[in-house]
Parts: structure tokens; C-alpha cells; sequence
């Protein structure tokens, strides 16, 4: 796993969005020498002695005004230039022809929906993308204001209800790209992480394939008891498809992680979960169902078929 940082960027927009960053902090730290070393100067230079006369008391220099106006002016033109340039370099391509986006990600309360609209693919917590291929995305929110951000990956970008925006995510080098919620959303915020998986086309390929298709039905007893169970216990008045509550889970078993990268998704944690949600992700919304050692086994196998 990389660091995750803006300074290891893996796209275009990335590295615009790391040029950016360096400049802006070599800019603030020229000033910041600047001035720290006149007022140290100042404080050494015009002490007060002993048996000193009080010094003469000056209120402004008008010509020493147009300087400082000067140089913060120069400093913000030295940053807006750039800004623009790297909001184009990050932004979507414009084009009268919109075939939509190529991915939506919908923030809850606390985990990521993704959609892959033209693949009619939906999951959560874990974005596929095929290695150097732009991706335009489009971001919403279900609830309150979140925000996205894979450091390495590109700019961050609010989740606001009702105002979906889009950016585009690529990246040039396979590997897993790790992301959060970077906006305090409650109770669960902390919790609410995202990964970036970047593969060659091929295997992205294999993977809407898998994605689209229906999983295996369960075979074992104990899988076959746990599918009555997930249907009396109306598991899916939250996870379906048409309720998104929760995250799809037709393909559970094929995630990398649960609870929005909580932990690492086996048929062990994937028992604690169901065991009791609460202690492992405070807050969150999915209940205790007080369900016994044998219902979680059954359950556990159920959705370790659908893969
Ligand atoms: C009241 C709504 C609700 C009900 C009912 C519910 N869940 Fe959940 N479930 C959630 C929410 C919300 C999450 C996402 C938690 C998070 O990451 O913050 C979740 C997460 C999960 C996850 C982890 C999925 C992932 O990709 O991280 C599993 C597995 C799960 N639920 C199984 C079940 C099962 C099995 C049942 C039925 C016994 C059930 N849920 C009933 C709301 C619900
Ligand atoms: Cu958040």
C-alpha cells in the first residue's frame, strides 16, 4: 500500500493539484521568512535600553502601504494564475456530446454508493477504474455535506445535497489509492473511507462482467438457511438496490473491506459485524439484530456466496 499523500500523485489532475500545492506553501513560506525576520530584526534593533530616551513614535508610511499592497497583490495573481490553470486540468472535458458520467458516487451517512450508470452496476465503499483511462465522475450526497478525497488521486470536492458536481478520477499506475470523507458528517465521519482499486483494463473489464452478473445460488444448508433468514429478517428494506440505506451487498463477498473500510472483509469480521454493528462502527445506522451464534453462521455463509 503507497503513502497517501498529494505529494505521490498517480493522474494528471493529481500532479496539477501537487504543482499547485508546493507553490502555494513556498509562497507562504517566503512570506512568512520575510516577515518573522523583520519583526526579529525590528525587536533586536529597537530594544529598549536602559536610561534610553522613549524613540520617536511613528504612525504609518505611506509609501511603505503601496509596497506591502503591492506584494500581497503580486502573491495572489503568483497563485490565481495557477489556480485556474489547475482547475482545467482537473476539471471534466467539456463537449456538446455529454454521454453522462462514467461513474456516480453518492455519499450516506457513512459509506460510499457507487454506480456505474453505462454498466448498470451498482456497489459501495470501492471504486474500480481501468489504469489511464479518465474517468468523469459525478458526486452527490443522500444526507448532509460530505467531501471526496484520494489524496493521490486528484483535487477533493464537497458532496453537497442537491448540488451534484463532477470531477474526473484517473490514475496512470495500478494499485490501491486510499480516500476519506473529508468533511465532518457525524457520528460515523471517522469511519467513512474510500478506496481507489486502479487495474488494467482487462481485469477492470472482468470485473463489470463479474459485477453484472447474478450471484451463484447458495448451495450449502447453512447458506441456503441464512437466504430465508436475510429475507425474513427484511434485510433488504435497507440494502436493496431501490433503498441504497445501506450498500448493495449482491456482491459483498467480492469487497475488498466492510463498514467503508472499517476492516478488511472476511467471513470472521463479516461475523462480527452482523454480531453487533454498533461496536465495531459507533453510530451506525444498520441495528443490532441480536442474532443468535447459529442465525450470524448461516447468515455469514449466505453472503459469502455472493461474490
Ligand atoms: C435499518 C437499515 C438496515 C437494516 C435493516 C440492515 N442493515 Fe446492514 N447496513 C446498514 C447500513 C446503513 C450499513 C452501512 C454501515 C456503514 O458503513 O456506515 C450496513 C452495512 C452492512 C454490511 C456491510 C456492507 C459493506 O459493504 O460494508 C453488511 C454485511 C450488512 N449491513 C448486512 C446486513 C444484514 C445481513 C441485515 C439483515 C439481518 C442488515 N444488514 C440489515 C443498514 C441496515
Ligand atoms: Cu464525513
Amino acid at each position: 500500500m503507497q503513502v497517501s499523500s498529494p505529494f505521490n500523485p498517480v493522474s494528471p489532475q493529481g500532479l496539477a493539484t501537487k504543482s499547485l500545492l508546493e507553490l502555494v506553501l513556498w509562497l507562504g513560506a517566503g512570506v512568512f521568512v520575510i516577515v518573522a525576520g523583520l519583526v526579529l530584526v525590528a525587536a533586536i534593533r529597537f530594544r529598549a535600553r536602559p536610561g534610553a530616551p522613549e524613540p520617536p513614535q511613528v504612525e504609518g508610511r505611506h509609501q511603505w502601504e503601496y509596497v506591502w499592497i503591492a506584494g500581497a497583490v503580486a502573491v495572489l495573481i503568483a497563485i490565481f494564475i495557477p489556480t485556474v490553470a489547475m482547475m482545467r486540468a482537473a476539471a471534466p472535458p467539456g463537449g456538446s456530446e455529454d454521454p453522462g458520467p462514467d461513474i456516480i458516487i453518492i455519499g450516506h451517512q457513512w459509506w460510499w454508493e457507487i454506480r456505474y450508470p453505462h454498466g448498470g452496476i451498482l456497489t459501495a465503499n470501492e471504486v474500480h477504474l481501468p489504469v489511464g483511462r479518465p474517468m468523469v465522475t459525478r458526486l452527490e450526497s443522500a444526507d448532509v455535506i460530505h467531501d471526496f478525497w484520494v489524496p493521490q488521486v486528484g483535487r477533493k470536492e464537497d458532496l453537497t445535497p442537491g448540488y451534484p458536481t463532477t470531477v474526473v478520477l484517473q490514475a496512470d499506475r495500478p494499485g490501491t489509492y486510499l480516500g476519506a470523507c473529508v468533511e465532518f458528517c457525524g457520528a460515523g465521519h471517522a469511519w467513512m473511507r474510500i478506496s481507489v482499486i486502479a487495474e488494467s483494463s482487462q481485469a477492470f473489464d472482468a470485473w463489470l462482467a463479474s459485477e453484472r452478473q447474478p450471484p451463484p445460488p447458495p448451495a450449502t444448508p447453512e447458506a441456503v438457511a441464512g437466504e430465508k433468514l436475510y429475507a425474513s429478517l427484511s434485510c433488504d428494506h435497507c440494502h436493496a438496490s431501490t433503498v441504497a440505506v445501506g450498500p448493495d451487498l449482491t456482491h459483498i463477498a467480492a469487497r475488498q473491506t466492510l463498514a467503508a473500510g472499517r476492516i478488511a472483509n472476511t467471513p470472521d469480521t463479516l461475523g462480527r459485524w452482523l454480531a453487533d454493528p454498533q461496536a465495531l462502527k459507533p453510530g451506525v445506522l444498520m441495528p443490532d439484530f441480536r442474532l443468535t451464534p447459529d442465525q450470524i453462521r448461516d447468515l455469514v455463509a449466505y453472503l459469502e456466496t455472493r461474490r
